[in-house]
């Protein structure tokens, strides 16, 4: 890693009225997903300044950030040259569209790079501000190719309960969250969700006659059940995460993907890959359908295709899909900052350094399964039930008591707990239910994963004492 710029040292130096930003944040910051009453009374914790791994808080506590921000900070915080790329773009056009027959040269090298990056079938992009955005314009989009087909009634996508496909209108309708539907009257007509591919909570309880690839070609034939219940001349598309991230890290079993495959095929049906959080070398190839064996008709990217420096999103169009499109006419559809020249050439930047750096290798070859070994070894830990990776993604799941496995009643909420132990510890892990995931930039070394490992257990040891002092290990 480069030696600490000098906007990053004068940033250190700088002090931070915690109190007043916290008071500041309670009277005017509606936060996502967040109880505002709730945090009002503690007040948010102010992160000022990051460098590689690691981010700093505004009372000066160094935390190892084992999610990567929000899972896109792939390449580490206080990258220069990404901020040198910002700067020259903006310097010499900071904006223009892309709609009245223009482009701009950022947007158009940004666009064959992905090309270059992504699966043969995918030779065009169709940029968006964000993944949610992007997963808008994958309803749009397929609803309209098969409009152009003759086939206007093949509308209805199916996707997976406990999916996470954005906030929007259709991102939050394409994801399976119940919380979400719940406000604002979702999901939008002719979407549909069949259940996940849950080996431990679904497959070890439910199916417990089959194995776990078994349960994978189980679970793929709730979307042929599905199909046939709402007829294949109405189905448009299957959509899911190749591995689901803000679900808990679930990795499906490796029967799943190639058999949801081999069904969208049977019958005639769209696949479609949210890479939001796989794509750009999370699972050790660049992109999750590699990783789990399927080839998508549409690819949804965001986070990673900027490790999160500048907002960007799109979608790759398969020539299957483009060329009918291409084919029609018009697509009326569009976002103002569609491929924004200073996003487009941080873009370019990033992903010179996943390149140049190796990083989508390091994390098969080297870091990954150094990653897997370490992080699987934690199943000897007393609350531990279950430990498994993906690349670069990680979940372990809490129990009560581990022969045989009981689970701890959901309403205490105790992987709140420990992710409450891992804050305090300087340790970013978080919490979906009694799962605690990782998500660590690509560019971890193996020396920053003992270090990671070692802060986890010491969490995992403080969340133990401080449940069983609570009486709920029975
Ligand atoms: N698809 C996937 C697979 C995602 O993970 C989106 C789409 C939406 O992207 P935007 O850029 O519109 O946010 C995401 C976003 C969490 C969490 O709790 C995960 C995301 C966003 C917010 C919270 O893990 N992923």
């Amino acid at each position: 890693m480069a030696a600490i710029s000098k906007p990053i040292a004068a940033a250190q130096q700088r002090r931070f009225d915690t109190q007043q930003l916290q008071a500041l944040d309670s009277a005017h910051y509606m936060h996502p997903f967040t109880d505002s009453a709730a945090l009002a009374k503690k007040g948010a914790r102010i992160i000022v300044r990051g460098e590689g791994v690691y981010i700093w808080d505004s009372e000066g506590n160094k935390i190892f950030d084992a999610m990567s921000g929000l899972w896109c900070v792939n390449v580490g915080y206080g990258r220069k040259s990404l901020a040198d790329a910002a700067y020259r773009q903006m310097l010499e056009l900071p904006y223009y569209n892309s709609f009245f027959q223009t482009t701009t040269e950022p947007s158009v090298r940004l666009a064959k790079l992905l090309s270059e990056v992504t699966p043969p079938q995918f030779n065009r992009v169709f940029f968006s501000g964000s993944g949610s955005e992007g997963n808008d314009t994958v309803v749009r989009l397929v609803r309209h190719y098969w409009s152009c087909l003759g086939h206007p009634q093949k509308k209805v996508i199916i996707s997976r309960w406990n999916g996470y496909h954005g906030s929007t209108m259709a991102g939050a309708s394409l994801g399976g969250m119940e919380g979400m539907h719940q406000q604002g009257g979702l999901p939008i007509p002719d979407i549909t969700h069949i259940q996940q591919p849950y080996w431990f909570e679904i497959g070890r309880t439910q199916y417990p006659h089959l194995s776990k690839d078994a349960f994978g070609i189980e679970a793929a034939s709730w979307l042929e059940k599905k199909i046939l219940e709402v007829g294949a001349e109405n189905v448009a598309a299957f959509i899911g995460e190749p591995v689901q991230g803000a679900g808990g890290v679930i990795i499906p079993p490796k029967t799943y993907w190639p058999e949801i495959q081999r069904i969208c095929d049977k019958y005639g049906i769209l696949l479609v890959t949210d890479e939001v959080i796989c794509g750009f070398g999370r699972t050790g190839q660049w992109w999750g359908c590699e990783t789990v064996g399927c080839k998508p008709d549409l690819m949804t990217f965001a986070k990673g295709v900027t490790s999160g420096y500048i907002p960007l999103g799109g979608v790759m169009v398969s020539d299957k899909v483009a060329d009918v499109v291409i084919r029609h006419g018009d697509f009326n559809h569009g976002y103002t900052y569609s491929g924004h020249p200073v996003a487009a050439a941080v873009a370019i930047e990033n992903i010179n350094i996943v390149r140049n750096e190796n990083l989508v290798d390091k994390v098969r070859l080297e870091t990954g399964p150094y990653l897997k070994q370490k992080f699987e070894a934690l199943i000897d830990h007393p609350l531990v039930g279950e430990a498994e990776t993906c690349g670069f993604m990680a979940g372990l799941v809490l129990v009560k008591s581990k022969a045989p496995i009981a689970m701890f009643d959901s309403a205490l909420e105790a992987g709140m707990v420990c992710r409450g132990h891992c804050f305090a510890s300087g340790l970013i892990m978080r919490a979906v239910g009694d799962r605690m995931i990782i998500a660590p930039p690509l560019v971890t070394t193996q020396s920053q994963i003992d270090e990671m490992i070692a802060l986890i257990r010491k969490c995992l040891d403080l969340t133990y004492a401080d449940v069983k002092s609570r009486g709920w290990l029975g």
